[in-house]
């Protein structure tokens, strides 16, 4: 069984994008290798791209789909085997997960990370749960450590935007009212890992990611010196992995301003806050790629599905 859980998921990045390149010119280029099919997309939280553009991309290979607000609607799941679920728990993702599959040939989950436990997070039990139990390929909408959709849609956007063979590309931690999980950032620079593009982190001390996500890419303390020269800023907010989803600084300075920018192309994965992560002025301005980041997401998710029926088939 084939599942889209992480970039891992893609084999051939280039093969993708070559593809992705395609749908951007015709969106019926991969035809209709859904129909007659089900995707089930299961929300365990808030979602406005991931809902819609999943949609959208569905409904051009041919799929049917239905959509529930697992999260607001669904039974508490129980995920640890053995356990006497003589609690708030209704059900076990034993059933939950084999049940959906009986309903639906693909299934779409969206989890976020609780950020109170690390190992359970990182473990991924409400993805892997479906996964390992449904009996059908499952997409993953952004799960507790990761969000291969929104890196998929990235890597799309600066090879559309990149104007030299390897461009610098500046990954800089931005303020934030709450406590945000390491998702998006974990993502993006595992993808820009197999990218031709020279990467760097910028975040404040604290705030470094696993070890294993940023594998050696340069991580620079000084915002300043990481943004030299920089052709894409991707700007996002996480809480620290170290100290587990705890906030460690709301350091206004971080926020990325035009006048920091210069004249990179700005990024972000959206929602989000403005004048808080970013200031108007970038986002009001032809600099900024967000828009064009986020209409790739329904190519993105077109990708996945596309792989997901032609590889289960
Ligand atoms: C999510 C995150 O992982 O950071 C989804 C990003 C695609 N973002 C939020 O939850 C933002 C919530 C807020 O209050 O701004």
């Amino acid at each position: 069984m084939n599942h889209f859980c992480d970039i891992d998921d893609i084999d051939d990045l280039s093969g993708w994008l070559a593809r992705g390149k395609a749908l951007a010119l015709d969106q019926g280029a991969l035809g209709t290798p859904g129909k007659g099919k089900t995707l089930c997309l299961l929300f365990f939280n808030n979602s406005l791209r991931t809902r819609l553009s999943t949609q959208m991309a569905a409904r051009r290979l041919g799929l049917e789909v239905i959509v529930m607000n697992f999260g607001a609607e669904g039974w508490q799941l129980e995920y640890e085997d053995g356990t006497v679920m003589d609690g708030g728990k209704a059900e076990h993702i034993r059933e939950a997960a084999r049940v959906v599959g009986t309903y639906a040939d693909l299934i779409g989950v969206r989890a976020f990370a609780g950020l109170q436990d690390r190992e359970a997070d990182y473990a991924e039990q409400v993805l892997k749960g479906f996964a390992r139990h449904s009996g059908v390929p499952v997409l993953n909408m952004e799960s507790a450590t990761a969000h291969p959709l929104q890196a998929l849609a990235d890597a799309l956007t600066v090879e559309a935007y990149r104007k030299t063979d390897r461009p610098k590309v500046v990954l800089s931690w931005a303020p934030h009212p709450r406590a945000l999980p390491q998702a998006v950032p974990n993502s993006f620079v595992r993808m820009m890992r197999r990218m031709p593009v020279d990467l760097v982190v910028t975040h404040p001390e604290g705030y470094e990611l696993a070890p294993e996500i940023t594998g050696g890419a340069p991580v620079v303390y000084n915002q300043e010196e990481a943004l030299k020269n920089a052709d894409f800023v991707y700007v996002k907010n996480w809480s620290s992995y170290t100290r587990y989803g705890q906030i460690l600084t709301q350091d206004p300075g971080w926020m990325m301003t035009r006048n920091k920018l210069g004249t990179a192309q700005f990024m972000h994965c959206l929602p989000v806050r403005r004048n808080v992560v970013v200031e108007d002025a970038v986002l009001d301005s032809a600099q900024s790629l967000v828009i064009h980041q986020a209409a790739n997401r329904t190519r993105s998710a077109q990708l996945a599905l596309a792989h997901l029926l032609e590889s289960n088939a």
